[in-house]
């Protein structure tokens, strides 16, 4: 099938940096060398040919290091424009094109895309996103709280069944599986997804509320569906999955796959290799936020501003924009004749929940709810595990904090009558 039609235009925002370098020749030296490879040297009449497929410099904007500032500190940022008709509808395609041979080449970082409606239209996207999980769990006025397995090596079935049953009976809405969970002899994926599933009924008779499980989808890449397909033929209610291991792509055809019948959560394990540092890699808002939610990720979890692992909190913002945003303009380019932005008039993908992660307790929750009011689902394992009372008290401790943050009150006000909350604030602090 020739999916690589004429159509609009992708872009990249890039920002490099260089001391010296002339940055409209850089651009122009990108546009061109990751499109056409040559332009000045062919003949009139291959240009004409070659025109639809050139890449277009949009803008330069050069920063002069000011006083007091290293003049290793000069920077531009530049937008290119790519024309869908040099790349097939696909992430990977996408990424090779506007940032593939690019990322080795100096101090240079991705930091923005925009997608054209005719690349956009290519992907489903979330396939229940954030509103389609609120339904599973019949919650649609507070955030979701979810718990992490911890210490799930070495342990047999009975002892991940003990475990999912004390954090569930705490009042979590989501339990996931710790990432370094694997494919093992001890609690092979179906008789883990069994057990779990049996202890999430025994908590869902004994506190009325639903639940769901991400098991680790794991193993060699051909044979992921089938690992989904066994998971969800076993019960499993919702998937994990290390998306940035396996590549968006795997996500993107396990999400648009009709046997996948649930929720996909997205695990960032190894996004440090590509987002922290200014000089390289790609910025968080793509990578975590705009490409997940594109991959048709329905929750994705990131390091937060205030935990254990610490993002900025800019970057943390934009990534939950672009989960959540239905603006349009932030993820259509309708530049060069490539159509009206977003016709549907909002951003044709159902939003992805966040999840900001790492070190989080009961202590935080006013500053999640602060930044990310009530769509987030607040997330935690040792902060469970780790409750003074043990791991239902944990549960039972965030959501007395999700309560009191939504009634408007002081935590250590709230805790006064609700011992689980106060052990919480005891051990871990408060941050309000
Ligand atoms: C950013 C990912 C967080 C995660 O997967 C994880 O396991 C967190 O555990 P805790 O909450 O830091 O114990």
């Amino acid at each position: 099938m020739n999916n690589n039609a004429a159509g609009g235009y992708c872009l990249a925002t890039y920002r490099c940096y260089d001391e010296k370098a002339d940055f409209d020749k850089k651009a122009q030296g990108i546009a061109v060398g990751l499109t056409v490879g040559s332009w000045t040297d062919l003949p009139e009449a291959k240009k004409a040919a070659m025109e639809k497929h050139l890449g277009r410099v949009v803008q330069v904007d050069v920063h002069e290091p000011g006083p007091g500032e290293s003049a290793s500190e000069r920077y531009a940022d530049i937008k290119i424009a790519y024309p869908d008709a040099n790349f097939s509808r696909d992430i990977p395609a996408l990424l090779v094109t506007v940032f593939g041979k690019l990322s080795m080449d100096g101090r240079i970082k991705l930091v923005d895309l925009a997608f054209s409606d005719r690349f956009l239209s290519a992907f489903p996207g979330p396939k229940f996103g954030m509103e389609g999980v609120r339904q599973l769990l019949g919650v649609h006025d507070r955030p979701l709280l979810m718990s992490i397995f911890k210490s799930v090596i070495g342990h047999d079935l009975a002892a991940l069944r003990e475990q999912f049953y004390s954090q569930a009976a705490g009042g979590v809405d989501l339990i996931k599986d710790d990432e370094i969970l694997f494919e093992n002899p001890l609690t092979p994926l179906e008789k883990r997804v069994e057990a779990c599933l049996e202890a999430a009924r025994q908590a869902e008779s004994e506190t009325g509320q639903k639940l769901l499980y991400a098991t680790n989808l794991t193993g060699p890449t051909f044979g992921l569906l089938d690992q989904a397909r066994k998971a969800i033929g076993a019960g499993a209610n919702a998937l994990l999955f290390n998306v940035l291991a396996y590549g968006f792509d795997a996500l993107a055809e396990l999400a648009r796959h009709p046997d996948v019948t649930v929720p996909i959560m997205a695990h960032p394990a190894l996004a440090g290799a590509y987002y922290p540092s200014p000089y390289h890699g790609i910025a968080a808002n793509v990578l975590l936020g705009k490409l997940m939610r594109l991959a048709g990720a329905d929750l994705v979890l990131f390091p937060s501003p205030y935990g254990s692992v610490v993002m900025p909190r800019d970057e943390n913002m934009a990534i939950k924009d672009a989960l959540l945003t239905s603006d349009p303009q932030a993820y259509t380019f309708a530049g060069f004749g490539g159509g009206a932005a977003g016709a549907s008039g909002a951003v044709p993908l159902k939003a992805s929940f966040p999840v900001p992660s790492a070190g989080i307790h009961p202590g935080l929750v006013p500053l999640i709810l602060r930044d990310f009011g009530r769509d987030v689902v607040v997330n935690a394992g040792g902060g469970v595990h780790g409750h003074p009372m043990g791991p239902a008290a944990g549960g039972r401790a965030f959501r007395q904090a999700i309560d009191g943050c939504l009634a408007g009150e002081r935590l250590d006000e709230y805790a006064a009558e609700r011992p689980e909350l106060k052990a919480a604030l005891d051990a871990w602090g408060l941050k309000q």
